[in-house]
C-alpha cells in the first residue's frame, strides 16, 4: 500500500492527521505538485483526478479524495471511531464534514487558485472574481462555526471527528493564505488552540 501526497499542502495533511489519530502507518510518496508532477502522464495514470492524496492498495485498486480514503481506514481499524457510532452520529459527522468542506476548504482554495499568485505558471485560468466570493464564503463559514463551538468541544458535537480534521486543515490553510480567524470568533480559536494541541496535528 503507497500513499501519494505532497506534505506543503492542506487535503493530504487531512489523510495524515487521520491516520495518525488511529496510530497507523503507512509507506508514503510525494508528488511535488508546484512542480506539476501530479499532472504528468504517468501520476495519471495512478490518479486520473491528477490531485494528492491518492492511495494504492497492494491489489491494484486506487482510491482518491480524503472522505473516500478516510472511509477506508475507518472500516478496516474502526478504533478510534472518528465518522460516528451511531447512524444518527454518523449523519452529523458527514453532514459537517462536507460543510466544512465546501465552506472552507473548497472555498479557501478556490480564493487561492483564483485571487492570488496560487501555483503560479500552473493557473492559466483565473477568475478573480469568483475568488473573492469564495474568500466571503470562508469568513461566513468561520462565523457558522463560532456559533457552533459556542455549546460543544468539537464540530459534530461531544467527540473528535473528521470534521475537525477537515476544520482543522481548512483554518491552517486560509490563515496561511491570508483570511486570518477574526477576533471575534472566540469558541473557534478556543477549539483551535484544542485540536492543535493533539499530537496528530503535527502529521
Ligand atoms: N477534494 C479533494 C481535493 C484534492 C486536492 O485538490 N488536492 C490538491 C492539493 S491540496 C491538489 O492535488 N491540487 C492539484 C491542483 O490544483 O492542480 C480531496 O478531498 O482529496
Amino acid at each position: 500500500m503507497k500513499l501519494y501526497e505532497f506534505e506543503a499542502f492542506p487535503n493530504p495533511r487531512r489523510v495524515r492527521v487521520f491516520l495518525a489519530e488511529k496510530g497507523i502507518e503507512v509507506d508514503k510518496e510525494q508528488v511535488d505538485v508546484p512542480s506539476g508532477a501530479h499532472r504528468t502522464e504517468a501520476f495519471r495514470a495512478i490518479n486520473s483526478d491528477a490531485t494528492v492524496p491518492c492511495l494504492a492498495l497492494d491489489d491494484g485498486t486506487t482510491i482518491s479524495q480524503c472522505v473516500p480514503i478516510s472511509r477506508y481506514f475507518e472500516a478496516k481499524h474502526p478504533e478510534p471511531p472518528l465518522m460516528g457510532k451511531t447512524p444518527s452520529e454518523q449523519a452529523e459527522v458527514a453532514m459537517w464534514q462536507r460543510r466544512v468542506e465546501e465552506g472552507l476548504m473548497n472555498a479557501a482554495t478556490t480564493y487561492y487558485h483564483h485571487a492570488t499568485p496560487g501555483l503560479g505558471k500552473l493557473e492559466p485560468f483565473q477568475i478573480k472574481e469568483w475568488g473573492e466570493k469564495n474568500r466571503e464564503r470562508v469568513f461566513a463559514t468561520m462565523e457558522l462555526l463560532d456559533k457552533t463551538l459556542a455549546d460543544r468541544n468539537y464540530v459534530a458535537g461531544d467527540d473528535y471527528s473528521i470534521a475537525d480534521i477537515t476544520t482543522l486543515c481548512a483554518l491552517d490553510f486560509a490563515n496561511y493564505a491570508g483570511m486570518q480567524t477574526p477576533d471575534s470568533c472566540k469558541n473557534l480559536k478556543r477549539w483551535h488552540a484544542n485540536v492543535s494541541a493533539r499530537p496528530s496535528a503535527s502529521a
